[in-house]
């Protein structure tokens, strides 16, 4: 079986936690990069894109749109979902509060297109870290166990790895001083061999730049 394709641009965006997921489970992918708009219009039109979005996984002879239900897809393969309808409940919660957490850092607004970084931690920065910080630090220890549901990773711990490094990314270290089991988590799992492999190389993407931007607005916008 040839190995999976993720269909993206060369940037974080929805991207990220797709490629994140396939890291965490040591599945080695290939990008598919999108970078002019022909691309996008001829998947569009060959039927690849279901709702004639991006990210687009094909994996195991499916192809997988929607960000939630790809991720999920390999996390019940990989049994990173949890053993029982209460404990998946609470990983998916605890991810979907991670994505909450997450879109803070988008640039991109419908409506107004990409805003500046600026803005983007001014409202990251009153509005996401003192409502998402303390609760995930609290969930951390009240479970123990350094991650965040049961004892071992599962996709709630993906998810929460993705916003914490936009935070450290963004304002450093300084950021968790006040949140002690997240400091722990995120040492421990990004210390994961697979993780750690995938975050020091090249499909892991720099927070989004001036030619990510351009490439999007290009491909999507004009
Ligand atoms: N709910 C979808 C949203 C996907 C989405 O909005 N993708 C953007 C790129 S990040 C896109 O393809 N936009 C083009 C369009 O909506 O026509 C998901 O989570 O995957």
């Amino acid at each position: 079986m040839a190995a999976p394709k993720l269909y993206y641009f060369d940037g974080r965006g929805r991207g990220a936690i797709v490629r994140l997921t396939l890291a965490a489970c040591g599945i080695k992918f290939t990008d598919e990069l999108l970078t002019e708009k022909h691309q996008i219009e001829k998947w569009r039109s060959d039927g690849l894109l279901l709702f004639l979005q991006v990210p687009m996984l094909e994996i195991d002879g499916l192809r997988l749109v929607q960000t939630g239900a790809i991720v999920r897809y390999i996390a019940g393969k990989e049994g990173l979902l949890g053993s029982s309808p209460e404990e998946t409940a609470r990983i998916n919660m605890l991810f979907e509060g991670s994505r909450d957490f997450l879109s803070y850092f988008f640039m991109y607004r419908p409506g107004r297109g990409f805003i500046d970084i600026q803005e983007v931690l001014d409202d990251a920065t009153s509005k996401a870290l003192p409502r998402y910080l303390p609760v995930f630090d609290k969930v951390l220890k009240e479970n123990g166990s350094g991650f965040l549901v049961g004892n071992s990773l599962t996709l709630a711990d993906i998810g929460l790895l993705e916003p914490i490094l936009s935070v450290l990314d963004y304002y450093g270290e300084e950021a968790l001083k006040d949140y002690p089991s997240l400091q722990e988590f995120h040492k421990k799992v990004t210390s994961l061999p697979s993780l750690a492999e995938f975050l020091a190389g090249p499909q892991r993407r720099k927070p989004n730049d001036d030619v990510y931007m351009s490439t999007v607005t290009k491909v999507l916008f004009s």
